[in-house]
């Protein structure tokens, strides 16, 4: 299977360790929609990535569907329960929640890349706000628990790694870590897995 995607969409980061942590052998193809010639348009009439394209030429997005499906693939680990209906909610809610993030992430760098006198510093607030609850709320829920969500890694995991990265690379005045120094630790600690290392390589 081949998944494309770009090195700073924080959906493809999430969708990439997926993959990676379950082993799953897959080609990564940088191709942003920023390219005009971009494969995605072919495969996803959204022209978003990640698409993750199987070998039957099965193209799947967006990237909750995609880590759903590949959860399915083995069981090495079980990254979504799949017996216990509520904690399979419990690790989705925790995937929507940073997905939440990156989505106002996202809001907040399409504003802050327009030429001043266009940007809505109104929209821009509304975005940081809700990014800002959102830490909160995930940095209480946290403690000093060693996983978001049950007793071993799951998609909550990866979704937040990836929204935190995403915060990093496009939000560096933001200092998460002092607020909330439990999920500096947090974050620390999941970086040091070798599917955060490549992700983070490119
Ligand atoms: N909800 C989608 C969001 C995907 C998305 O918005 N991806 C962005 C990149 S971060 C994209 O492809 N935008 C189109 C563009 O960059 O032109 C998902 O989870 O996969």
């Amino acid at each position: 299977m081949k998944l494309i995607g770009s090195n700073t969409s924080p959906y493809v980061r999430k969708a990439r360790l997926v993959l990676l942590e379950k082993s799953i052998p897959h080609t990564y193809v940088v191709d942003p929609p920023s390219e005009p010639a971009s494969q995605v348009y072919s495969v996803n009439p959204l022209g978003r990535i990640p698409a993750l394209i199987l070998d039957d030429g099965t193209c799947i997005f967006d990237s909750p569907v995609i880590a759903d499906y590949v959860d399915t693939l083995n069981d090495t680990p079980i990254l979504v329960p799949r017996n216990d209906a509520l904690a399979r909610m419990r690790v989705k809610r925790g995937e929507a929640l940073a997905d939440g993030i990156m989505d106002s992430a996202i809001v907040v760098r399409m504003e802050r890349i327009r030429p001043p006198e266009k940007q809505e510093q109104g929209n821009i607030d509304m975005h940081n706000l809700a990014v800002t609850r959102a830490l909160a709320h995930i940095a209480g829920q946290l403690g000093q628990r060693e996983w978001c969500e049950g007793s071993s890694i799951t998609l909550a995991d990866l979704a937040l790694v990836s929204a935190l990265a995403y915060l990093d690379l496009r939000q560096p005045e933001r200092d998460w870590r002092s607020t909330h120094p439990n999920l500096a630790a947090w974050f620390s600690r999941l970086s040091a897995r070798p599917s955060v290392q490549t992700s983070l390589a490119g």
